[in-house]
């Protein structure tokens, strides 16, 4: 790279959590399945997740997008989402923002689209009133009430389930989910994971601990450790996912009924499930909530900066 180059962006939160939806200048991936361009972006390109999420351009907390042909012929777009320690399969907070960021940039109307992913075509439809509901893959329950031991506290049991990204979900934990816990639910989940991971389930990047939530409406909040140690500001559009497999496999929410979960800075998406397999526990979620646009510019990559490609 010889001067500067730039890399045009659009900044959204959902819920808190925040998507970077790279719209020109990012790496070129080349053709194929969004699978196999995933793995060139983790093998060849790693350095550009770094340089448009890490600092000092962005934080741990940032979830990048980048904008992509889509390979499914069904598919009007395709995304490939990233985060502070590499990509993610799916990502239910970034496809809100995706939507919203599209439709900022006049690219989309309110109505239904469908984006291809990594791990899959999902759909999502533009309400009129800025809403923006998301048709995940199918999710499900791989594993009930699995008991993993942590040094020093003893065993924790939880579900392993996928809902575009692999969760550990505790119901019982003893923690207070507030904001003012957060260096102890932090620390806590860390842990799980590590012990799930080193325990029979190394796919499992992401800790979701639930709890009963003060707003009137809300089912429930959760606390959600994130791959790279930051937080999910949002409840987490996979990981309501991933909850709404349990609820329908343990019997305890009928299809087509509202969950609203409440993530643990107080912020909501509703979900609801249609079955698609019962034998085999697969469901269909819809998660809905809204994003903002925040922020749009380029980022300059100057190859005389030694942090040009970000800190790693
Ligand atoms: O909303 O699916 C989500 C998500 C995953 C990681 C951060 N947010």
């Amino acid at each position: 790279m010889s001067g500067l180059h730039r890399i045009r962006f659009i900044d959204s939160h959902t819920g808190g959590e925040p998507t970077r939806l790279v719209v020109e200048g990012g790496p070129d991936l080349g053709p194929g399945p969004l699978g196999e361009r995933v793995a060139r972006f983790r093998e060849k390109f790693d350095s550009w997740r770094t340089a448009i999420v890490n600092e000092p351009r962005g934080s741990d907390t940032v979830v990048g997008a980048l904008l992509v042909a889509p390979h499914r012929l069904d598919c009007q777009w395709g995304v490939i989402f990233f985060n502070n320690v590499g990509p993610l399969g799916m990502c239910g907070h970034g496809t809100i923002g995706l939507v919203a960021s599209l439709a900022h940039l006049g690219r989309i109307s309110p109505g239904r689209v469908n984006i291809d992913t990594p791990v899959g075509a999902v759909g999502a439809e533009l309400h009129p009133d800025g809403q923006v509901s998301v048709d995940n893959v199918a999710s499900y329950r791989r594993a009930r009430g699995v008991a993993v031991t942590l040094p020093g506290l003893g065993a924790v049991r939880g579900d392993v389930a996928w809902g575009g990204n692999w969760f550990f979900l505790v119901e019982e934990h003893g923690l207070t989910l507030d904001l003012a816990n957060l260096e102890r639910l932090t620390e806590y989940t860390w842990r799980v994971r590590q012990a799930v991971n080193a325990q029979g389930f190394p796919e499992v990047d992401h800790v979701e601990l639930f709890g009963s939530s003060p707003r009137t409406g809300a089912h429930s909040r959760n606390f959600v450790l994130c791959p790279g140690k930051a937080y999910d500001r949002s409840p987490c559009g996979t990981g309501t996912s991933a909850k709404l497999a349990c609820l329908a496999a343990d019997g305890k929410l009928a299809e087509g009924a509202a969950w609203v979960q409440e993530s643990v800075i107080g912020s909501t998406f509703t979900g609801r499930y249609r079955w698609l397999d019962r034998a085999k526990g697969e469901v269909a979620p819809v998660i809905t909530g809204t994003a903002f646009i925040m922020a749009e510019g380029e980022q300059l990559l100057d190859p005389r900066d030694p942090f040009c490609w970000g800190i790693r």
